[in-house]
């Protein structure tokens, strides 16, 4: 694909929010700032589809995107986000766990890493989530524009040996420099298209 239709096409807090679409879903999860919205705003070569901020806890609901009438792409908030000692306003598991499980058209779980960072204990849970719910997983790790491409590969072991991913599963991208969305994108289709 090289022209992207992108559209909003709704908000939730609750399951029955959803949008009623059939076409096949992907998830883009990840911790609070790694960023996934930025990244789904470079996958559809748009700047401001999907909210991004500079303070962690910028998108607080699921929110679906529509592209080319053949996938919606799903931007959840971030996790690991504790203001003033709570977890972001909305409870994330009461969100994230009735979506994951009941939502069928959900095919994909695009985890999203900061590549400079070890993946923890949470991102560790999204992918036993996402197996435990039958989805496909990809890694997108992003932000490789903060590191030398020695630095990368060096990274990349790391988060694949850390998260018991193959590296064929693993894409080094960068949305600032709008690097590896072809390749994300030829994966996505490979897996659900
Ligand atoms: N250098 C660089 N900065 C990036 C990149 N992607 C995102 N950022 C920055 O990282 C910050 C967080 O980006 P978001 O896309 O809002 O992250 P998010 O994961 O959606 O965050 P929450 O919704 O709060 O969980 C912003 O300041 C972005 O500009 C990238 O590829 N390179
Ligand atoms: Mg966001």
């Amino acid at each position: 694909m090289n022209y992207y239709d992108a559209k909003w096409i709704g908000s939730s807090a609750t399951k029955s929010q959803w949008p009623n679409t059939t076409y096949p879903e992907m998830v883009f999860a990840g911790r609070s700032n790694a960023g996934k919205s930025s990244l789904i705003n470079a996958l559809v070569n748009r700047k401001n589809l999907a909210y991004e901020g500079k303070t962690p806890g910028k998108t607080r609901l699921l929110n679906f995107f529509t592209v080319n009438d053949k996938y919606v792409l799903t931007d959840a908030p971030g996790y690991g986000y504790a203001k003033g000692g709570k977890q972001t306003s909305i409870d994330f598991g009461e969100l994230m766990e009735p979506y994951f499980r009941e939502r069928k058209q959900l095919k994909l779980l695009i985890l999203v890493l900061d590549i400079r960072r070890v993946p923890n204990e949470d991102d560790k849970r999204m992918i036993e989530y996402a197996k435990g719910n039958h989805l496909a997983i990809l890694g997108a790790c992003t932000k490789s524009d903060k590191l030398s491409r020695n630095q990368q590969l060096s990274q990349l072991k790391i988060i694949s040996d850390t998260l018991g991913i193959r590296k064929e599963s693993l894409v080094v991208c960068s949305s600032m420099k709008k690097t590896g969305m072809e390749e994300l994108w030829k994966l996505i289709e490979e897996t659900i298209g």
